[in-house]
């Protein structure tokens, strides 16, 4: 019989390299979407048909009960969050609320369906559990590359709710025998980023400057560095996470770090245009407390899931780059969601 995923954040960029990626192993793919008409949903019902939707919300306990009743699933990827850091200064209880507590939630809502106490454990048969952890966890990082047992120290409202989900799933790991990981995922992206991400946010701009429709791209700190690879490769580590004999937590990331400089720099390259002419730095859109450096060290997926990113950084920025002019080029509109590759 098919195995069962249930995939929370579906609308998301991740949601939908994952559910694509479920499919084609033959699963039988369940999405959480939330909301009483979610606009986002109808970018799943377009890509994904083969997806079934079941209703919930990871700020209501019930809700999620209901869902994992429903569906019974194998396995549950725990992948919806507000997800952009800079929003979690501005709402920070909600953020705590949803990436933080509703880990907490996602996981009672296993525990309570299974009938899983201390004293009983989880035992064989159970459902596995994926959460979506984050390199954002190093925050201030303490070493370089970064890999699973180097200490956290978050640098935003986001991070520190993202530990807190980290230490959750280790903890019912532990206190309950259940099988429940955490990817410590870098940064990620694709043609179907949400357009607030830096990576996405550069290959609009040059997009729109390279057809006439801007003249100028503004971005804040341009020093910073990241560990940037291709999200289908990342949805692919999730699920080989899930398959491990034991569980365990996996950092995901390429081992490469470049700055927001260099890809602007390989941004406005791939379009034949010179980044200085048109890129202006905006104090405003400087961080309260910036994360400098990333960068994995992902020998530990590599030896042991036999994980490889296959999309280099200079691959990734061109595709970006590629689809984000076709996409304007035919009159498209970034935030529809008839917009998505
Ligand atoms: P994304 O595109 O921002 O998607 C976030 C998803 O969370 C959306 O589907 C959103 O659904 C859902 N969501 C928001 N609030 C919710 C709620 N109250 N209840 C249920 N769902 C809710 O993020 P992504 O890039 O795909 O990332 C997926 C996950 O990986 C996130 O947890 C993110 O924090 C984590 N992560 C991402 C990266 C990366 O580089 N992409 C790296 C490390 C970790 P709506 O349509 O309802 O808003
Ligand atoms: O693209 P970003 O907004 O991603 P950030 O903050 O690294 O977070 C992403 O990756 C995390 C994993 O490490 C995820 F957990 C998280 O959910 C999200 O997917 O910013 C990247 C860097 C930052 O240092 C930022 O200060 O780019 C810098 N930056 C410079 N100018 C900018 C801009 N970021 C944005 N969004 N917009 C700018 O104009």
């Amino acid at each position: 019989m098919a195995r069962r995923a249930l995939i929370t954040g579906i609308t998301g960029q991740d949601g939908s390299y994952l559910a694509e990626h479920l499919l084609s192993e033959g699963y039988e793919v369940w999405g959480l979407v939330r909301g009483q008409a979610n606009p986002r949903v109808s970018r799943v019902r377009r890509l994904l048909q083969d997806v079934q939707l079941v209703r919930g919300d990871l700020l209501d306990q019930g809700s999620l009960i209901s869902a994992v009743e429903k569906v019974q699933p194998d396995e549950v990827y725990n992948l919806g969050a507000i997800s952009f850091v800079p929003m979690s200064w501005e709402q920070a209880e909600l953020t705590a609320e949803v990436t933080g507590m509703g880990v907490l939630r996602m996981l009672e809502a296993i525990r309570v369906c299974s009938g899983i106490t201390a004293a009983r454990g989880a035992g064989s048969g159970q459902i596995r559990f994926y959460q979506a952890s984050s390199s954002e966890m190093f925050g201030q990082v303490r070493e370089t590359p970064q890999n699973e047992r180097t200490p956290f120290h978050p640098r935003s409202p986001y991070g520190v709710a993202k530990t807190y989900g980290h230490f959750l799933t280790q903890n019912y790991r532990e206190s309950y025998g259940m099988f429940a990981v955490s990817g410590i995922l870098f940064n990620h992206e694709s043609p179907r980023r949400g357009a607030e991400f830096v990576t996405r946010k550069v290959s609009l701009g040059v997009a729109r400057i390279k057809l006439g429709l801007a003249t100028e791209l503004r971005l804040g700190n341009l020093e910073a560095r990241r560990d940037w690879g291709f999200a289908g490769d990342y949805a692919r580590a999730m699920r080989l996470m899930l398959q491990a004999a034991e569980p365990e937590d996996y950092v995901i990331g390429t081992g490469r770090t470049q700055s927001v400089r260099e890809l602007v720099e390989a941004a406005f390259g791939a379009a034949g245009l010179d980044w200085e002419r048109y890129v202006v730095c905006d104090q405003s859109l400087h961080r309260p407390a910036e994360v400098d450096l990333l960068c994995a060290d992902p020998k530990k997926a590599r030896t042991q899931l036999g994980w490889e990113p296959t999309v280099s950084f200079e691959e990734l920025v061109a595709m970006m780059v590629e689809s984000d002019l076709t996409l304007l080029a035919g009159g498209g509109d970034p935030h529809q969601d008839s917009s998505w590759p």
